[in-house]
């Protein structure tokens, strides 16, 4: 279970994503072994053979000092996705917004017992037992840690792979399905995410509000998320102001869609 950072830039592609997403749970190395948390639903099952809970026993000694959840590192730069998301956008959205997220959290999750295990998965199948502030900042932390990995310098272009192919047959052409994800995102009210996923074998275009996902029990719109879009103003305002539609319009010039297929294989597993 050991990870480096150097071990980690010679994988490829497909296991950098797993391991990105594992660095998460792991980057102390379990030297606080208290809280575990996996990135579950859509992640999950990229790390699943990786992770088992049970290896890692809780040190009760260390536990209380350290959060269950870290703000996990830009995969690229800040300005890495210019002319099309500007770089202070991305510094005032990962280092405040996402950090936000992240410590409100582990706040709220501050009176759980010691020893527990945060799984967010879990979190949401069941977050109609939850606080809101799991609601809000549970879903901040894995929606804005999908984003991230959703975006790439130089991305864009056709879907490729089998996702590009399962696209243009569920949504007849490529046109046809961005024509439909960027009326969803326009048509969101107020802040909110857009989505496609992968529901009982089906590619779906959805929105949830403010920081829901389609993973979350108290969510009308359920699947496995294929790709992710925060459509929050704080996303794009600075360079775009108001005019949402010609930020999604650009964001699909920085669409990562190596990852977007893992998750889509990941999905249908
Ligand atoms: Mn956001």
């Amino acid at each position: 279970m050991a990870y480096s950072l150097s071990a980690d830039r010679q994988a490829s592609d497909q296991q950098k994503l797993k391991k990105y997403i594992q660095m998460k749970t792991t980057r102390r190395d379990f030297i606080k072994k208290g809280a575990l948390l996996t990135f579950a639903g859509a992640a999950s099952s990229l790390i699943a053979n990786n992770i088992n809970s049970e290896e890692f026993i809780p040190e009760q000694k260390q536990q209380a000092e350290q959060p269950p959840f870290d703000l996990p590192a830009l995969p690229y730069a800040y300005e890495a996705l210019e002319p099309y998301i500007d770089k202070q956008t991305m510094q005032i959205h990962h280092d405040k917004h996402h950090k936000g997220y992240v410590d409100n959290l582990n706040k709220a999750l501050a009176g759980a017992p010691a020893g527990s295990k945060f799984d967010l998965e879990q979190l949401f199948r069941s977050l109609s037992e939850q606080p809101i502030a799991v609601r809000n900042n549970g879903g901040g932390h894995y929606n804005h840690s999908l984003f991230w990995q959703l975006m790439k310098p130089k991305g864009g272009g056709a879907p490729s792979g089998k996702l590009g192919d399962a696209i243009k047959s569920t949504f007849e052409s490529v046109e046809n399905f961005q024509k439909k994800f960027n009326e969803t995102a326009k048509a969101r009210f107020g802040s909110g995410w857009v989505w496609l996923v992968v529901d009982n074998g089906t590619l779906r275009i959805g929105s949830t509000p403010n920081q829901d996902n389609p993973l979350m029990d108290v969510s009308d719109f359920k699947g496995k998320p294929v790709l992710a879009l925060d459509v929050w103003e704080h996303a794009y305002y600075l360079k775009y102001q108001n005019k949402r539609a010609d930020y999604v319009g650009d964001w699909w010039n920085v669409v990562n869609w190596d990852t977007a297929n893992e998750l889509f294989d990941a999905a249908g597993r």
